[in-house]
């Protein structure tokens, strides 16, 4: 049985829904310098914006303009919740400023009051792959310690405006993207940094992540201050990794895959570096700016409560190799199908049980409450003669990830807080900047070239989790 009050809702994030990237004095961001891609083609950053190019992000579904209608559609699905993240080009935005953007204070208040005045209640993410563009092009993003004190200030003045409003937040979305170092556009979206004008990619990762689980920490103590009643969690990317057999070199293979999410996790939940972590510096030799204040800063600032991701798994094989420089959906380049598994359009594995997994793995790790964040299957659609979108796929793969879900909580004890479907409206895609790649229980009217209503449409889906929630998950149709 889940909890009587759990946290039933969907997610969003400023960059993919807002648009109106220039409305209420808001600064640029890095999501305003990436081009539009497809699953072949990879987004591009551009130094500025280029005229005549494609921009996604600038209007994405003009969320900025809709969200009172929006909200009352979540409204009536039930939400007890909704996830976005604060633009934090809105706030400050240029990142460096000493005081914050009024007007943009005032939409998130206003969001936040329309939120509530529904029977929803804001979980807010400070970070979620938009940080200012003039810290990435005039500070070098968070290859610069600098930024600690910046994100800082910037999770400060979140909390101290919004603390009676917002109880449940995370500081840095998925922050284990960026240990795909080969791969530009993670470094981009996490931390303003293009990998391949580093000199050593896989150490700038390392330093990156440093800056950012000391500014993390950080903003879990300022949270704690100034309101006992706000927790922080942190957020990954959780994708179960598989030995593809059972030789021993794939499991041990596979074994290590997952330091790309564990490594996040140990050092935001335990507030330590881990041994492996540190044999693997050694071995290279590096010597990372990590001081005895920051390590002491960790141990303070430990999370309260694993906020994840979970979309799909992913099967290693010791003697296979994979070309991981664009992949959006694996970092490691002895990734192989599943053969058990089938995938999206978009390559990603659709495996409810591993999320069973994910949460199992987790609780014997930390023994921590837990959050789903995100889950969901982008699909390609389109209104039927009718009107009507009958998206039966996306029901099921949502029945069958929550019937999952309830095993672990039921039959493996999880303590689960809540479970957010990604998208709960349609909107941008983050790795292919489409609009096409559907993840929504409303469809919105909204193309890739630019044409549509904007209009809003009840889905299938709408109606179905409308029941869930209702029943509290015990009826899942
Ligand atoms: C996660 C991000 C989201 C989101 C989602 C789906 O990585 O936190 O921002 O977009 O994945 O990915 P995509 O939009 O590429 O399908």
């Amino acid at each position: 049985m889940l909890r009587n009050d759990f946290l039933w809702g969907g997610a969003i994030a400023a960059h993919q829904v807002e648009g109106a990237y220039r409305a209420g004095g808001k600064g640029l961001s890095v999501a305003d310098v990436m081009t539009a891609g497809t699953v072949d083609v990879p987004r591009r950053v551009t130094d500025d914006i280029e005229a005549g190019e494609s921009y996604p992000n600038h209007d994405a579904i003009d969320f900025y303009h809709t969200y009172k209608g929006d909200i009352e559609l979540f409204g009536e699905m039930g939400f007890k919740c909704l996830r976005t993240s604060i633009a934090w080009s809105r706030i400050f935005p240029e990142g460096d400023e000493t005081e914050p953007n009024e007007e943009g204070l005032a939409f998130y208040d206003d969001l936040f009051d329309t939120m509530l005045a529904h029977g929803i209640k804001p979980v807010v993410t400070l970070s979620h792959f938009e940080m200012p563009l003039h810290l990435a092009q005039t500070y070098g993003g968070w290859e610069n310690r600098e930024l600690i004190d910046l994100f800082v200030r910037f999770a400060t003045t979140c909390f101290e405006r919004y603390h009676d409003k917002v109880a449940h937040w995370m500081t840095f979305n998925e922050i284990n993207n960026q240990y795909s170092y080969t791969n530009d556009m993670f470094g981009w979206t996490c931390s303003g940094v293009l990998f391949s004008r580093t000199d050593d990619p896989e150490r700038a990762m390392y330093q990156m992540s440093h800056y950012q689980f000391v500014a993390s920490a950080k903003a879990v103590m300022a949270a704690h201050a100034i309101d006992p009643d706000m927790s922080v969690g942190c957020m990954v990317a959780a994708d179960a990794v598989y030995p593809y057999g059972c030789d021993p070199a794939d499991v041990l293979l596979a074994n290590d895959a997952m330091h790309s999410t564990f490594f996040f996790t140990d050092v935001q939940a335990r507030g330590t570096y881990p041994h492996y972590a540190l044999a693997h510096f050694a071995r290279r030799g590096w010597d990372l700016d990590i001081t005895d204040d920051d390590l002491a800063v960790l141990e303070q600032g430990t999370v309260d409560y694993i906020g994840f991701s979970y979309y799909m798994s992913n099967t290693v094989r010791h003697d296979a190799t994979a070309d991981v420089s664009t992949s959006t959906s694996c970092s490691n380049e002895h990734m192989v199908a599943n053969p058990n598994l089938t995938a999206t359009e978009w390559g990603w594995q659709i495996d409810p049980e591993g999320l069973r997994w994910v949460l199992k793995t987790f609780d014997e790790r930390y023994q921590l409450p837990q959050f789903i964040v995100e889950n969901g299957i982008g699909i390609i659609e389109r209104p039927d003669a009718d009107g009507g979108i009958d998206d039966e796929e996306r029901i099921e793969f949502f029945r069958a990830h929550i019937t999952q879900m309830e095993k672990a909580v039921d039959e493996d004890g999880v303590d689960l807080m809540g479970f957010l479907p990604w998208g709960c409206i349609d909107l941008v895609s983050f790795t292919t900047g489409e609009l096409r790649k559907r993840y929504g229980f409303i469809y919105v009217d909204r193309n890739d070239d630019g044409s549509g209503t904007g209009r809003r449409i009840r889905k299938r889906s709408f109606d179905w989790y409308r029941h869930v929630i209702e029943t509290n998950g015990e009826d899942l149709g």
